[in-house]
C-alpha cells in the first residue's frame, strides 16, 4: 500500500461533471464545433444544465447521496478568454464553488483540462500550436494560484488518448482531423504535457496529489481461435491502455480509471473495434455492459504500484433498472480488486446529473439526477437512492463491501435534499 494521506477519507466515494457538459454558455472549440452542425441532429450544448448558476442548489442535492468527495473541471475559456487575460470574476466563481464543496464536507478533485480548448488556442494549432505547453502551464499555474490552498486533488488532463483518437485520427470532435499519423503525434504530445502539469502543480503545491484520468477500454479478440484476432486486440490494448501510461511515469501520485464497456477486434474491421457482440447486454449507447473489465483495468494498471482511484463509471440508460444493476455490479468488482490487493481509493460515479454528451449530445441520460432542459428541473432517479445506500453501507469502511442482498432502489426512502434557490435570478 501506498501512503495514501491522512488528510483524505481512506475511500473517495464521489460523483463526476465537467465544466462544458454542465455549466452552460461556454465558448470554446466545441461550441464553435456545435454552431458548425457536427452534433447529433445539430444540437447545441447552449445553456445546457444551467449549472454555472445553479451549482449551489446542485452541491445541496449532490450532498444527500452522502458523498465526500466531487470531480469536477474548470473551464479554460472562461479563465483565459484571450491570451494573457484572467477573468478574476470566473475565477473567483470556482472558488466559491470549491468553497461550497469543502462546506459540504467533499474532498474538490479539479481537473484542469477536459476535451475543450479556448478559441484562440485551437486557431493557432491547439495542441500543436507552438507555444501550447507554455500557455497550458501558465494556466496550470494560474488555476493552482488561485485555488490550490483548497484543492488537494487534481487530474491533469481527461482520457488523453480519447482526445487524441476522437479528435485527430476518427475526426468526430475538434479539431475534425483524420489521421492515424497525427494522432500519434496528438498523443505523445499530450503525455508531454502531462508532465509538465505535473510538475507545475507539484511545484506549487508539493503535498498535493496529482495524476490524470485514463479511460481504459477492455478489448478482446472477437474469436478466439483467430491468431489476426488476437494480435489486433493485443496492439489496440497496448496503443489505447498502456503506452501512455508507460509514457508518463514516474510524473503521477494516482492513476484516475475512468471505465466503460469491453470492445471486440476483428481482423477484418482493422484497427476499428465492435462494439458488442450480437445480444450482448447494450447501454442506450450501444457500449457492451461488461463489469468485469472494471476490475481487468484496475489489475493492469495496478502494476504501476500507484493507489487506483475510478474517476469515471456510468451507463447512458434511460431505463433506470439498468443503472442500478450496473452500478452494483461494478462497485462488487471494484471490492473483488480491492480484495485481491489492489489500492483502490475511490469511486466516482459519471455523472451527478444528464448533460452533454459531445457528439452525441443531450440523448445520452448518465445522470444520478434526470434533467429536464426545458424547465431545468432536477429529479432524482431511483439509483440515486441506491448510491445513497451503497455509501451508507460503507461509512468508515476500507475496503468497501456491497452487501449480498441489495433493496430494490425504488423501496429504499427518497432523497432529502434542502434545496434553496440561491444563485440563479428567479
Ligand atoms: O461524458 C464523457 C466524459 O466527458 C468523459 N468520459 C466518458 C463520458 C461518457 O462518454
Amino acid at each position: 500500500m501506498s501512503a495514501w494521506p491522512r488528510s483524505l477519507p481512506p475511500f473517495l466515494w464521489g460523483v463526476a461533471t465537467s465544466s462544458h457538459q454542465v455549466e452552460g454558455q461556454t465558448h470554446n472549440d466545441w461550441t464553435r464545433w456545435e454552431a458548425a452542425g457536427r452534433v447529433r441532429e445539430g444540437q447545441r450544448s447552449g445553456r445546457g444544465c444551467d449549472h454555472w448558476s445553479r451549482y449551489q442548489e446542485d452541491y445541496q442535492r449532490f450532498a444527500a447521496l452522502g458523498i465526500n468527495a466531487y470531480r469536477f473541471s474548470v473551464e479554460w475559456s472562461r479563465i483565459e478568454p484571450e491570451p494573457g487575460q484572467w477573468d478574476r470574476e470566473a475565477l473567483a466563481t470556482y472558488r466559491r464553488m470549491v468553497q461550497a464543496m469543502r462546506s459540504h464536507g467533499w474532498v474538490p478533485c479539479l481537473t484542469l483540462h477536459h476535451f475543450t480548448l479556448p478559441l484562440w488556442l485551437a486557431d493557432r494549432g491547439g495542441l500543436f500550436a507552438p507555444d501550447a505547453v507554455e500557455r497550458f502551464t501558465r494556466y496550470a499555474a494560474t488555476v493552482v494560484e488561485h485555488l490550490g490552498d483548497l484543492v488537494d486533488l487534481y487530474v491533469t488532463i481527461n482520457e488523453p488518448m480519447v482526445w487524441a483518437v476522437m479528435g485527430y485520427a476518427h475526426g468526430s470532435w475538434p479539431p475534425g482531423r483524420r489521421s492515424v499519423w497525427l494522432a500519434w503525434r496528438a498523443a505523445n504530445r499530450l503525455g508531454h504535457l502531462h508532465r509538465h502539469l505535473y510538475r507545475t502543480i507539484k511545484a506549487a503545491r508539493p503535498t498535493a496529489l496529482v495524476g490524470w484520468a485514463h479511460h481504459y477500454a477492455v478489448f478482446f479478440p472477437y474469436r478466439e481461435t483467430s491468431w489476426a484476432d488476437r494480435r489486433d486486440a493485443a496492439a489496440v490494448d497496448w496503443l489505447f491502455n498502456r503506452r501512455f501510461v508507460a509514457q508518463i511515469a514516474p510524473d503521477f501520485d494516482f492513476i484516475g480509471v475512468n471505465y466503460y464497456f469491453r470492445q471486440w477486434m476483428h481482423w477484418r474491421q482493422g484497427f476499428r473495434p465492435i462494439t458488442a457482440k450480437p445480444g450482448a447486454l447494450t447501454t442506450d449507447m450501444g457500449w457492451e455492459i461488461y463489469p468485469a473489465g472494471l476490475r481487468h483495468a484496475l489489475r493492469v494498471l495496478g502494476r504501476w504500484q500507484k493507489p487506483l482511484v475510478v474517476k469515471e463509471n456510468g451507463i447512458a440508460a434511460r431505463d433506470d433498472r439498468l443503472r442500478q444493476r450496473f452500478l452494483v455490479d461494478h462497485l462488487r468488482e471494484l471490492a473483488a480488486a480491492q480484495a485481491e490487493g489492489l489500492e483502490v481509493r475511490g469511486y466516482f460515479y459519471w455523472s451527478a446529473l444528464d448533460n452533454f454528451e459531445w457528439a452525441e449530445g443531450f440523448h445520452p441520460r448518465f445522470g444520478l439526477f434526470a434533467v429536464d432542459y426545458a424547465t431545468q428541473a432536477r429529479t432524482p432517479r431511483p439509483s440515486a437512492r441506491l448510491y445513497r445506500w451503497l455509501i451508507e453501507q460503507n461509512r468508515d469502511r476500507f475496503p468497501i463491501a456491497v452487501p449480498d442482498h441489495v433493496p430494490d432502489a425504488e423501496e429504499l426512502p427518497p432523497l432529502k435534499a434542502a434545496v434553496s434557490p440561491t444563485n440563479h435570478p428567479a
